[in-house]
């Protein structure tokens, strides 16, 4: 019994000691990995979320909605070059997760976009959120909030094409807005 306690004291102050981790999440055949957002400067209403979805079941999914506390929406939002121009907008009609496929939302591509945020998110916290998938259901997910300009492959080079400092509010769904 006394061991059992000093491992449970140990355990607790390793978790303690430890930056938050992103917590890697399961819902059906889906694996959700790595879900972070990024820092928001001070005034800023509107923050990015990444994550990894891999679907290893034979059925196509969909992802169809995000909710979170910390934001009064979200949406789901895709990027592309148009004419040299960077733009984005709302995947209205969700975001496709194939089956025995992964599927990537990062700087620059896919990606969750948290609108009317009151709070901004400051690095090293963590946000919760909930993803709805068509057939798999809601999954609770906590985003580690890291560097303002954070990537999961860390080169840099996407940060510069995500920042959704420029986001300009508020953005009528299904637009497409330029990158500034
Ligand atoms: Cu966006």
């Amino acid at each position: 019994m006394k061991y059992f306690l000093l491992s449970i004291a140990t355990t607790s102050a390793l978790m303690l000691a430890l930056p938050a981790f992103s917590q890697d999440a399961k819902v059906g055949d889906l694996d959700i990995v790595h879900p972070y957002a990024r820092a928001m400067l001070p005034g800023a209403q509107v923050g990015g979320g990444y994550l990894t979805i891999n679907n290893n079941g034979a059925t196509d999914d969909k992802l169809i909605s995000v909710t979170s506390d910390r934001a009064r929406s979200a949406q789901i939002h895709t990027m592309k070059i148009t004419d040299g121009i960077m733009t984005m907008g709302e995947l209205k009609e969700g975001l496709a997760v194939p089956a025995k496929a992964k599927t990537e939302l990062k700087p620059g591509a896919y990606h969750i976009m948290f609108m009317n945020v009151q709070k901004p998110f400051k690095q090293g916290e963590t946000v919760k959120a909930t993803l709805t998938f068509e057939k798999a259901g809601p999954v609770e997910v906590e985003f580690t909030v890291g560097a303002a300009n954070a990537t999961e492959d860390k080169t840099g080079m996407n940060g510069q094409m995500d920042n959704h400092a420029t986001h300009v509010m508020p953005m009528p769904s299904g637009s497409t807005e330029p990158m500034k």
